[in-house]
């Protein structure tokens, strides 16, 4: 029976390889750098009159207005409103970004950011709202408070690692989805008491959603669970299904179809009988003598969330993700963008009606710049956010 388990685990683990074939053109692209010089930009949001704001992990938010004007609106010394409590340390400093949908009347605007306000510190979700000239930013409102930080150094690397970061309203439902991360701790994705490894869908105030369906005794604000880092989420055109793509530890990178209470399969606390350095098996196994322990376990969690796409059995730290809308994509038009670190590049996944990969290609002759911010701005150009410091809009330029 266990080797029936580990078969059909394995089965399913490869069949999502197999069945997701390279196709042989690749989406050609008009690209322009609209922006270079920036220090690690993070996340980019379009207002609704083209307005662009952007975050750079260790200065903060600022915004680049339609006459080309940046400023600083938020962060660290020299910002219109400077946050004392902001850092930046590891992976983690100001992070994603999203415009409220009502934007034009209320004036939102959120960061996901590091902060030492309390004892320990944490990833914060901030509300702001800036003026209609933006010259500056007002009425600050932590609205989430207590996303887990990695507070300090252990076997598998240093302080603020995994905090995935990603923040985006669902266009469908109208509430704030959070991306978090695992810290490096084994116990932390399966722990439905706190918010690391988790997706959040949460209100304007921080509020947990109606729906959520998240289990017995789990904070409410929690949609999914048993996730690694997830640093991209996208809402797929016409059905409104959120998809996350989450940076794997080395043997995969994962796109997850999610729904209300569901667990991804990322478990890597030890088992009995399992050592692993600083008890986290997140790139070892968590079975005696097992496999390195699997993106999706479901051998362990035979109803986890089932894997649109997987990444060829290696990681090469995926990040971003947003679906191309408009029928200026043409043939391209509903397929998911996804951006990697390592790999740098952006991948364009084609899916069934169930959301399940059938397709991918590889967006053409782009510079070789870790990807990491993908976005739909102004008439549905891709606007790119890379960690060489550039700012890219991409058009299609083929059929
Ligand atoms: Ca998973």
């Amino acid at each position: 029976m266990l080797c029936t388990v580990l078969f059909v685990a394995a089965f399913v683990h490869c069949g999502r390889v197999q069945s997701s074939v390279a196709e042989a053109s690749e989406l050609q692209v008009n690209h322009r750098v609209v922006k270079s010089g920036l220090s690690d930009p993070w996340d980019l949001a379009f207002a609704p009159d083209g307005t662009m704001l952007f975050t750079e992990r260790c200065r903060g938010l600022s915004v680049r207005t339609s006459d080309g004007t940046v400023r600083r609106l938020f962060g660290t010394a020299g910002a219109a409103l400077e946050a004392g409590d902001f850092f930046c340390q590891g992976q983690s400093g100001m992070l994603g970004l999203a415009l409220d949908p009502a934007f034009s009347e209320n004036r939102y605007i959120y960061v996901y950011m590091a902060s030492n306000r309390g004892k320990a510190k944490t990833n914060c979700v901030v509300r702001l709202t800036v003026d209609k000239s933006y010259t500056g930013v007002a009425n600050r409102k932590d609205i989430v408070t207590d996303i887990p930080f990695k507070q300090s150094f252990n076997l598998w690397g240093g302080a603020g690692a995994h905090s995935g970061g990603r923040i985006r309203f669902s266009p469908f439902d109208g509430y704030l989805y959070v991306t978090t991360g695992d810290n490096h701790n084994g116990s932390l994705p399966q722990d439905l008491s706190r918010l690391g490894g988790k997706i959040l869908r949460i209100n304007r105030d921080g509020k947990a959603a109606n729906g959520n369906n998240t289990p017995f005794g789990g904070d409410p604000r929690i949609f999914t669970y048993g996730h690694r880092n997830v640093q991209g989420i996208a809402f797929r055109p016409g059905k409104g299904q959120p998809f996350i793509c989450e940076h794997g530890p080395g043997h995969n990178d994962e796109v997850t179809p999610l729904a209300a209470g569901g667990n991804g399969g990322w478990d890597p606390a030890p088992t009995k009988g399992v050592s692993c350095a600083s008890n986290y098996c997140g790139y070892t196994s968590n079975k005696p003598g097992g496999t390195p322990t699997p993106m999706t376990d479901v051998a362990r969690f035979p109803n986890a969330l089932k894997p649109s796409w997987n990444n060829r059995g290696i990681s090469e730290g995926m990040g971003p993700c947003v679906f191309l809308e408009g029928p200026h994509w043409k043939a391209w038009e509903g397929r998911l963008a996804v951006g990697f670190l390592r790999g740098a590049r952006i991948e364009l996944l084609q899916m069934d009606a169930a959301g399940m990969t059938t397709k991918t290609t590889t967006v053409a002759n782009l510079p070789s710049q870790r990807i990491r911010s993908l976005v739909l701005g102004p008439v549905g150009a891709i606007y790119v956010a890379t960690d060489a410091g550039e700012i890219w809009r991409l058009e299609s330029a083929g059929k």
